[in-house]
């Protein structure tokens, strides 16, 4: 790992201090330089040691700035960033995740009132006292208010996408070790949660030690928080990781328990109970001739504890994917026999949302058709920006230039085996208007329309009114939400499936980790309303194009079978959706 991102954050809080203090200019020098060096290939502790010259070499970094990454690496710490942080003494990071408060708030409400934490300023808010600050209203104060929440939760909880990879090396290492018998994750990450509050791996071993001392020597480990007999955690790649090592006789019902949800545990559990059975993270239990069942956690005659599905069908249930254990019905579902056959990462054959350097891509039309390719789809879609309202920065592309990409992209598909779609992906407006004419709508394969600003409030009318246009035959991340950033529209999701199913739209799953949009909940209202769903990755890039993992999880948690799934489908079925002869 490079100390790039490291350094990068150094260099925004720097901005956002000065910022704060109404410094002009400067911050945004310290910010082109944070993004410079974050996206610097090689690290930036080399360039470090090879001297100043060396780090002047990245773009936007002058003197000032690598005199002070030499100071950073010398010493520790950048003196001046600890004398901004002596005179504003705020967790600004925990006050900007507030949606609505920039640094000059923050500035302006320490100031002011004080305002050093989240606690303050929720407190301050409460009170009524933001609302008297100069430049401030009620207006602002009570959505500081109600943003405060989301601001919480999304500084105590990484991204899935950040901390799967992690966890997929982690078990690939605890594996190669002589005392594991199996391992597996567990909580939150294994039903694929979003967002996860921490990793959780188990164990199943004899030797409890031996697990926890290869756990702690994970050269990926950078900080021991605990060391047990039976568990540790530790710290790494900025996640906190829980290790657990049971006897391979309990490594089913530890499993079990440990995956959750906690919700979903209860209801297993009632269930046990209902049948005379008790059971918990050692096994399942026949307690009907025990005097006192809670005398003990080992009581009565044990029935099931080995693997999963033994704990299952001792109460009478077949095995529930963890994607589906969250209490929204899994466990009438199963008891009557109808649970679905959920959708396989291996049942995807191709890609209907995806991005070139015609666009704000960052790699070439060829490059990208190659990768997916590579990747053995049988179809692709070439959906680039449209330019317009909506679109920063002038990106994407007018209807004229849509038109011309078309030609490019025959041309380019001769070089494949797989099924070339064009497309586009059209911005919807704050009225359900779309930014490209009917004539080019009308000329391309897919059209995809997706909400990309005025992310507030209610959005099912604009939602619904962009999918009655005939031409629109994907809903792309429908709510615009950025996991940990902002909310994103809210929806009334009958609504939304009802008219997707009316229009024949797709409605998608963007597979984007920091999107994950649609989510599970509303994946189910959409499928058990007959709406058709789509997984797609949003590729920018080769790498991106490996995302769909995380939308079929997030399809499964919205219990989607594959023939919800349009590019699931064969080609000439999806050729019939989209209106193609
Ligand atoms: P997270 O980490 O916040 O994303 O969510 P989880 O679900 O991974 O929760 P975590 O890590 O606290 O615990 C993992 C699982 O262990 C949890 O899903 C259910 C089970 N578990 C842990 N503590 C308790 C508890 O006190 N009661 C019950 N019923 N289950 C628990
Ligand atoms: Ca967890
Ligand atoms: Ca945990
Ligand atoms: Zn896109």
């Amino acid at each position: 790992m490079t100390r790039n991102a490291e350094v990068a954050a150094l260099f925004e809080e720097f901005a956002d201090r000065l910022e704060a203090m109404d410094v002009e200019y400067k911050p945004q020098a310290y910010r082109r330089a944070a993004e410079n060096i974050r996206a610097n290939a090689t690290d930036i502790e080399v360039l470090a040691e090879e001297g100043q010259d060396a780090v002047e070499e990245i773009q936007g970094v002058g003197d000032a700035i690598s005199t002070k990454v030499l100071e950073y690496f010398e010493t520790g710490e950048i003196a001046e960033l600890e004398d901004l942080r002596e005179e504003l003494p705020v967790d600004m990071r925990a006050l900007l995740a507030v949606e609505g408060v920039g640094p000059k708030t923050v500035g302006d409400l320490y100031e002011a009132l004080g305002v050093r934490d989240l606690d303050d300023l929720e407190a301050a808010a409460e009170a009524g006292e933001i609302q008297d600050v100069k430049g401030y209203g009620a207006k602002t104060e009570q959505n500081i208010l109600n943003a405060i929440p989301f601001a919480r939760e999304s500084r105590e909880r990484a991204l899935l996408g950040d901390a799967r990879p992690v966890a997929d090396r982690l078990l690939a290492y605890l594996r190669e070790g002589e005392a594991v018998e199996r391992v597996d994750t567990a909580g939150s990450l294994r039903r694929w949660r979003p967002t996860v509050g921490d990793v959780d791996v188990l164990v199943a071993s004899e030797t409890g030690e031996a697990v926890v001392e290869r756990f702690v020597g994970w050269e990926e480990a950078d900080d021991v928080i605990e060391a047990g007999e039976q568990k540790a955690s530790v710290r790494s790649n900025g996640l906190r990781v829980d290790c657990r090592v049971v006897v391979p006789a309990e490594y089913g019902s530890a499993l079990q328990y440990f995956t959750g949800s906690r919700d979903h545990n209860v209801s297993v559990r009632n269930r046990a109970i209902e049948m005379g059975l008790k059971m918990n993270e050692y096994g399942v239990f026949d307690v009907r001739d025990v005097d006192d069942p809670d005398a003990g956690q080992r009581v009565g005659q044990r029935v099931a504890g080995e693997t999963e599905a033994e704990m299952y069908e001792a109460i009478d249930l077949p095995w529930i994917p963890p994607e589906m254990r969250e209490d929204r019905g899994e466990v009438e579902a199963a008891a009557a026999g109808d649970l679905p056959d959920l959708v396989h990462e291996g049942d995807v054959r191709g890609d209907l949302h995806t991005h070139t350097d015609y666009s704000d891509g960052r790699e070439t039309l060829a490059g990208m058709l190659e990768a997916a390719e590579a990747l053995g789809h049988a179809y692709y879609a070439v959906t680039d920006h449209a330019t317009g309202p909506g679109m920063v920065g002038g990106v994407g592309l007018d209807d004229e230039e849509l038109l011309a990409q078309v030609e490019d992209v025959r041309e380019a598909a001769e070089a494949v085996e797989m099924e070339v779609f064009t497309g586009v992906e059209a911005n919807v407006g704050v009225d359900g208007d779309l930014n490209v004419g009917d004539e080019a709508l009308e000329a391309l394969d897919v059209v995809v329309a997706s909400p990309h600003a005025a992310l507030d409030g209610d959005g099912t009318d604009r939602l619904v009114t962009a999918m009655e246009h005939p031409a629109v035959n994907v809903l792309g991340h429908p709510t615009g939400r950025m996991l940990n950033q902002r909310p994103g529209l809210e929806v009334d999701y009958d609504r939304l499936a009802e008219a997707a199913a009316a229009n024949g739209v797709a409605l998608e799953i963007n597979s984007n980790p920091a999107r994950l949009d649609l989510r599970g909940a509303a994946v189910k209202t959409a499928v058990e309303a007959g709406a058709t769903i789509v997984v797609n990755t949003d590729g920018h890039s080769p790498p991106d194009l490996e995302y769909l993992r995380y939308g079929v999880h997030t399809a499964r948690r919205g219990w989607a079978e594959a023939a919800d799934v349009l590019n699931t489908w064969p080609v000439e079925e999806v050729r019939a959706f989209l209106g193609l002869e």
